[in-house]
């Protein structure tokens, strides 16, 4: 029933782990990117043609979930498991992010958020209790702390207070957490770009003991190179025998130089985003589908990709789908590309295991920033 994670392989160049953990609802084998399924939905895709990408474990969010259908439907379904069809492993967000990034009027204080709901514009308040509360109803696997993510261009000192105020948020999502033998509740740490903020919230969270640990306030709008030096300095300082995950990061240069500084999961919404609007990611880059070169080109997107769009369509095909708006396209393009990011990270699995890392992925950790990415 519980939750362990074994770490089976290190690589001898840089922090990069190997790891399989178990949760109640199957085996997680880490590095591993996770796609998200914001509503209780991979966009566009049933749950046995997400399983065909390789994932492992997915994403849904707390926010979204209670204004519809309310955790309570999700509840008398048996959970979000039954509800949506998906019997491996899933991890719920806790909502507060979601209303910084999507709400209007939303007020902070000590005691949460609150914030009009986009479906009938009542005020919502979200706390730390009621959060928890909705993530033990919905039964995810995982469920995460309620914190306050500022933005990339706050200042220090409000930096230093929403750090500090995600703490005792956690004190209070501890204390409030009924599920803690099936749900494994991790702690996110905030700081910004300030790497002594960081410092002081990973060793404050890691003497906790907690079942895993995040990294959040990342990937916020600040600077690429700033993503990497925040991650390579806080994911050491977390416990080496937990499981470490980075909140909203997906991109391939992003995840090897993470996995580099010790990053076991990842998740992003960008595959089924970029499919959704007909962009396919293939081998490091994107392709725009429309484009008049597709048109008469015969051949699989990536002849090496194993997923069902590359192994039976041809680009010629998915460019008609895609300019005709034909809602195949875009489930095409969703499925390989959550098929793309999922096995780059199992191909860097691999090669940690072989201790073949930097030798074989070398080349996505410098800090060249491009648009092959
Ligand atoms: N906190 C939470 N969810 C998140 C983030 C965060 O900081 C991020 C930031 N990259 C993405 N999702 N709760
Ligand atoms: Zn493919």
């Amino acid at each position: 029933m519980g939750f362990s994670y074994k770490l089976i392989a290190k690589c001898s160049k840089t922090q990069a782990r190997v790891g399989i953990w178990h949760t109640p609802h199957g085996i997680v084998e880490t590095p591993r990117f996770m796609p998200v399924g914001t509503v209780g939905t991979i966009k566009g895709l049933t749950p046995s043609q997400v399983a065909t990408t390789g994932a492992q474990m997915i994403l849904a969010n707390t926010y979204h979930l209670h204004l519809q259908p309310g955790e309570s439907i999700v509840e008398k379904a048996g959970g979000l498991h039954s509800f949506m069809g998906w019997n491996g492993p899933i991890l719920t967000d806790s909502g507060g992010f979601q209303v910084f990034s999507l709400s209007e009027l939303r007020d902070i204080k000590e005691t949460g958020v609150t914030f009009r709901s986009p479906r009938d514009g009542r005020i919502i308040e979200l706390t730390p209790e009621r959060s928890i509360q909705i993530q033990n109803k919905l039964g995810a696997d995982v469920i995460m702390a309620f914190d306050e993510c500022p933005p990339a261009n706050a200042s220090r000192s409000d930096v230093t207070k929403a750090t500090e105020r995600t703490y005792r948020w956690l004190e209070r999502c501890i204390e409030a957490h009924q599920r803690p033998q099936d749900q494994a509740l991790f702690p996110i740490v905030q700081g910004g770009i300030y790497l002594d903020l960081r410092s002081k919230a990973a060793k404050d969270l890691s003497v906790l003991d907690l079942p895993g640990y995040a990294i959040g306030g990342v990937s916020v709008g600040e600077a690429p190179e700033l993503i990497h030096q925040i991650v390579a300095h806080t994911a050491p300082l977390l416990p080496p025998h937990k499981p470490r995950y980075l909140m909203g990061v997906g991109t391939y240069r992003e995840m090897a130089r993470a996995i580099a500084s010790g990053i076991d999961l990842f998740d992003c919404v960008i595959p089924t985003r970029f499919g959704r609007h007909g962009t396919a990611m293939v081998q490091g880059e994107r392709w725009n589908l429309k484009n008049a070169r597709f048109k008469e080109d015969f051949t699989p997107l990536d002849a090496k990709c194993p997923c069902y769009t590359c192994q039976t369509f041809t680009r010629a095909y998915l460019n008609h789908l895609i300019k005709s708006r034909e809602m195949l396209g875009y489930i095409l393009l969703s499925l390989h590309n959550i098929t793309e990011l999922v096995r780059f990270t199992m191909k860097i699995r691999e090669a940690i295991e072989g201790d073949r890392f930097v030798d074989e992925f070398g080349h996505w950790l410098n800090d060249h920033s491009s648009n092959h990415d």
